[in-house]
């Protein structure tokens, strides 16, 4: 069954074949959608367009955004190209990268200014510019991390933007609302994308994840695809504000303990 036929994605936030937008690219090809892609920058256009064209996207652009200019630029070109979409994924996070290790109290101004502006701001203003384009009936998604409930060392003003992240997708769901429109984050458990290589702690973190996670399995981009498929199709047409965890399970314990091999009897 395809639940996303005749739907119309643009998705922001692939790098490589690791992202997790590119998980939710492909299951969403999967299930029928006609894709748009948007990257960064020139750097990663190498990278982005082979990808695109390997599932046949047309639409592939670049846009920084933390500019406003390069927002309104791919407004007008999704304008031109599709007239309306109806799914918009947001698979974007930054920080500099000496914010991301050490005490959260070393935070600059300028460090948790950046990470405001492109892991929270961004999704409002896309949101804000898409709002001309988008139909009843569509879905607006982003990425968070459980680090904004509780405290993963290092992740430090990260875990401060994905709180952010998550009170302004909730205002967003509630102005968007009246419009059939629906606005979700999904809280991925940890996997081994760009945005996580050479992160300090990420290895033991990542190898104890498994074991403590009620499931005791790792986290895939194709997880979160999957869960992405059904969040922005028909299914969810009542499910709008939330979190929802792809996680193995992780967030519910309380006191996280290895479990004990299983004993034969
Ligand atoms: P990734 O590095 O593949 O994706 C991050 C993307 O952000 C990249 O494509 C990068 O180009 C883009 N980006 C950064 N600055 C930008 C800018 N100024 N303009 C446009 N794009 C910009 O890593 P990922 O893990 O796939 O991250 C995607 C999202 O998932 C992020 O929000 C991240 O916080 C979130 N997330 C990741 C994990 C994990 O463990 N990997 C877990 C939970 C949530
Ligand atoms: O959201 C993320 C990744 C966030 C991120 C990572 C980087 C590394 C490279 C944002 N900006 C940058 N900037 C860089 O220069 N995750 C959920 C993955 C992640 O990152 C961590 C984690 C986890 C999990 C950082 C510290 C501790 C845990």
């Amino acid at each position: 069954m395809k639940l996303l036929e005749g739907k119309t994605a643009l998705i922001f936030g692939i790098a490589n074949k690791r992202s997790i937008a590119w998980g939710i690219a492909q299951a969403f090809h999967k299930h029928g959608a006609t894709l748009g892609f948007s990257y960064a920058g020139q750097v990663l256009e190498r990278r982005v367009r082979p990808l695109g064209e390997s599932l046949g996207v047309k639409f592939i652009e670049a846009c920084d955004v933390a500019n406003d200019q390069d927002i309104a630029a791919i407004v007008n070109k999704a304008s031109k190209v599709f007239g309306k979409i109806d799914i918009l994924i947001h698979s974007i996070g930054f920080a500099n990268r000496d914010e991301l290790t050490g005490p959260y109290t070393n935070t600059s101004r300028e460090g948790f200014h950046l990470a405001m502006d492109i892991s929270v701001y961004s999704f409002t203003a896309l949101a804000k510019a898409f709002q001309p384009l988008l139909q009843p009936g569509g879905a607006l998604l982003t990425m968070t991390y459980y680090g904004s409930e509780k405290v993963a060392p290092n992740y430090n003003v990260m875990g401060v933007a994905k709180a952010a992240l998550e009170a302004s997708m909730r205002y967003l769901a509630y102005d968007f609302g009246p419009k059939n429109i629906r606005v979700n984050a999904i809280s991925a458990g940890p996997i081994r994308t760009l945005a996580a290589a050479g992160v300090s702690g990420f290895k033991s973190m990542y190898r104890s994840f498994t074991d403590l996670a009620p499931l005791n399995q790792s986290i895939t981009i194709e997880d979160v695809g999957n869960t992405a498929v059904y969040l922005c199709s028909d299914l969810a047409s009542k499910t709008t504000g939330q979190v929802v965890f792809v996680d193995s399970g992780y967030n519910i314990i309380g006191v996280p303990v290895p479990r004990e091999p299983a004993t034969q009897d």
